[in-house]
């Protein structure tokens, strides 16, 4: 109700508006004024004017950056993340510097110079200084800032370290499953021929890499300060795994593996008292809009000491021991019926 009545004063204000502006185009007609007339002291008005809205403009800038300031993402909680947040507060500062002098100058002169009958326009066509200077400004700035994300990127994403903890992460319409490769550190083979309902990864049991992996949904925990490297699939379409607050993200693309490495920085628990939240959770999110369901592909990450985390993994039942103890399907003998087994890198996915 309320909302309507506001609507209704916005609308009532412009009719009103509306006129008043008519009043004074009968009264300058009764006065013997052209109303279509435009002199100096329109002009005049209009140049104050564009510097209000100038002031305005720059007032409202300032007010949405402190206003929003609370949408935006807490500290970054990965080795890399710090770095990716420096490169964002570099760019930001860079851009907001050339918008208020190029703005300030936009505003001031036609403030400035706004038209009088007398003023004649000077020619003047062009000055090889000048031009210099603003090719030259720009060019060093932006090739400076490229250089610097090159080489950011460059690091983020060299080869992971060699004791990187090996995890997949496996996208379907519209849920995660994580695959913890065990003690062994490496995952064993899958392909999608072997997705059945006991084994929604299509793990290939008979690969014996793959029988100490386990398989955890809705949440999974991760060392701090150690090295994880995620190994992404995708069942259906192409989904994207966003983990906003380590600054990761990649394309989880059926019929191949894609990887990313990070080193987590802080626990839940200090996240939760550095954000002032006590509910504050890390998520593993869709960024990839993949279907009806996609707000809804969602998984709690939980960051911890190792020995907490070690703690976890080992109450976990091992994928293949859960298959053998529930007689549910006789996996390894299937499946080297359906696909034979040859490669065994932990990170090949067969089709
Ligand atoms: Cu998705």
């Amino acid at each position: 109700m309320i909302k309507l009545l506001i609507y209704l004063v916005v609308i009532m204000g412009i009719i009103l508006i509306a006129r008043i502006i008519r009043i004074f185009e009968l009264a300058s007609v009764l006065k013997g004024d052209n109303a279509n007339d435009v002199n100096e002291k329109d002009n005049k008005t209009n140049s104050l004017l564009i510097l209000t809205f100038g002031i305005a403009f720059f007032a409202f800038f300032i007010y949405c950056i402190y206003a929003f300031k609370k949408f935006m993402l807490p500290e970054a909680a990965s080795e890399h993340g710090v770095a990716i947040d420096n490169m964002f507060n570099i760019t930001f500062y860079v851009i907001t510097f050339v918008f208020f002098v190029t703005h300030s100058i936009l505003f001031y002169f036609c403030y400035k110079y706004y038209f009088r009958k007398e003023n004649k326009a000077f020619h003047y066509s062009h000055n090889d200084k000048l031009e210099v200077i603003w090719t030259a400004i720009p060019t060093v700035v932006l090739t400076a800032l490229i250089i610097y994300g090159i080489g950011t990127w460059n690091k983020i994403t060299s080869p992971a370290p060699e004791e990187a903890m090996v995890v997949e992460l496996y996208a379907k319409q519209f849920d995660w499953t994580a695959r913890f490769s065990g003690a062994d550190n490496k995952l064993g083979a899958s392909g999608f021929r072997l997705i059945d309902g006991a084994n929604p990864l299509g793990v290939d049991t008979s690969d014996v890499t793959s029988h100490d992996d386990v398989i955890v949904r809705n949440e999974f925990h991760l060392p701090v300060n150690k090295p994880v490297v995620f190994k992404f699939h995708s069942r259906d379409v192409i989904h994207s795994a966003y983990m906003p607050h380590f600054r990761a993200q990649m394309n989880c693309v059926p019929g191949m593996t894609t990887q990313f490495h990070f080193v987590p920085t802080f626990t839940t628990q200090q996240m939760r008292e550095k954000t002032g939240n006590e509910k504050f959770d890390f998520l593993l999110l869709c960024n990839k809009i993949c279907g009806a369901s996609h707000y809804n592909m969602q998984m709690n990450i939980v960051v911890e000491s190792e020995a907490d985390f070690k703690k976890w993994l080992a109450e976990k039942k091992p994928m293949y021991a859960e298959l053998r103890g529930g007689e549910a399907v006789p996996m390894a003998a299937d499946s080297a019926k359906v696909v034979p087994v040859a490669a065994k890198d932990s990170s090949s996915v067969k089709l």
